[in-house]
């Protein structure tokens, strides 16, 4: 595997020294030599594809600084001189065949890169796959099935409506008789359905889709909330979800993903979107709702799956004629440059900082608590 991104690169080293500080206790000059800053900076280098001879390319680059846990990287000539020191008639190191340092360091950041990359591409990373990601292409959305198992379904269900409740009298209602609820700031409300953000199988395909190069995050959260509609709530409006002048333009610009913890079917609101339409690069009119009426599709979508489509698709939630409500916990993703007018929520002002910190640092980040923002720009005088 590449490393992608500057955060990818701080997990792979925070991984790298966990795996060394719990092996080679058989070995320790070797354990020694790995967990050194220089073989660390040296790993950092290689893994992002770089030489360690290019040191000076990073002298003042934090996010690379802060990715490998370094503060402050050495001259050149102190590196060059320690991945020559030599091993070839230590007996500590001949199983590795290594001439010095250097090749002792590359052979280790390859074997834990493997490891790093087994441990980060589990079962359900794979349900990201060729087929599925094709029928998102062609259609702008794509359902995928068993994501969640039945108790998990049933448990994060019941907490989005404990949450609905909760905010039964001073919460956010919408539609013509104002029955439909939103429940927003879901982060700082419930640890588990925030933590749902990054688990392994969105954080790949976000960052799948949202890939350009460059190794800075390449999206960020916009809102992550509940969305219930009530039994007897009727469709909404054909609309795309970007906030972008026409001609819309034809990269990734927002995705939303639809987490369903009950079967979402034609008569209990299941999101009907017109496939296809994210090629049109325009938003509906509306007329459309009726013209396009024939071609209109429900994501109909089993307990347990993710629904996801790309803002630029012309969706909207459908009728609930079933005796429930329906609850759909919608996360919305947007490429990172284009926060500034895709922002949602105002995740630094509206969580806690408490429960902030509750977060994998992965999640921070994609709340903007982390960004290589500079140290000392937090001093305050009040
Ligand atoms: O909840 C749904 O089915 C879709 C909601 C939607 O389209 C939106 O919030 O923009
Ligand atoms: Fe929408």
């Amino acid at each position: 595997m590449n490393i992608k991104s500057y955060s990818q690169l701080n997990e792979a080293i925070i991984f790298y020294k966990n795996y060394f500080l719990k092996s080679l206790n058989k070995n320790l000059k070797l354990k020694k030599i790995l967990l050194n800053d220089l073989s660390i900076i040296t790993t950092g280098l290689i893994w992002i594809d770089s030489k360690p001879n290019n040191l000076s390319d990073f002298q003042s680059n934090r996010y690379f600084l802060n990715a490998i846990q370094i503060k402050k990287l050495p001259f050149d000539d102190q590196l060059k001189k320690f991945l020559k020191t030599d091993v070839k008639s230590d007996k500590n190191f001949t199983k590795y065949k290594a001439k010095n340092y250097k090749d002792l360091i590359l052979f280790f950041s390859k074997l834990i890169l493997k490891e790093f990359e087994k441990k980060n591409f589990n079962k359900k990373t794979k349900l990201w796959n060729l087929k599925a990601k094709n029928s998102f292409l062609k259609n702008g959305y794509v359902v995928i099935p068993n994501v969640f198992n039945d108790n998990e379904c049933n448990k994060l269900r019941n907490i989005c409506l404990k949450l609905s409740k909760k905010e039964n009298k001073n919460g956010y209602f919408y539609g013509f008789n104002n029955d439909f609820q939103r429940v927003y700031n879901v982060i700082n409300k419930s640890k588990e359905l925030g933590e749902l953000i990054d688990i392994p199988l969105i954080n790949y395909i976000m960052n799948d889709l949202f890939n350009r190069d460059t190794f800075h995050d390449k999206y960020t959260l916009s809102s992550h909330h509940i969305n219930i509609i009530p039994p007897g709530g009727s469709e909404h409006k054909l609309h795309s979800d970007l906030a972008v002048p026409e001609p819309i333009p034809d990269w990734l610009i927002r995705m939303n993903v639809n987490f369903i913890f009950e079967d979402y079917n034609e008569s209990n609101g299941a999101t009907i979107c017109l496939p296809g339409s994210h090629k049109f690069l325009k938003k509906p009119k509306p007329s459309d709702d009726l013209k396009f009426h024939k071609r209109l599709v429900s994501m109909i979508a089993p307990k347990g799956s993710i629904a996801i489509w790309t803002g630029h698709l012309w969706h909207k939630s459908g009728n609930n004629s079933s005796s429930k409500h329906r609850v759909g916990l919608l996360t919305c993703f947007v490429a990172s440059y284009m926060a500034e007018i895709a922002l949602e929520e105002n995740h630094p002002k509206i969580i806690k900082k408490k429960q902030m910190l509750k977060y994998s640092k992965n999640i921070q980040k994609l709340l903007l608590n982390f960004h290589g923002f500079k140290d000392g720009h937090e001093v305050r005088h009040d």
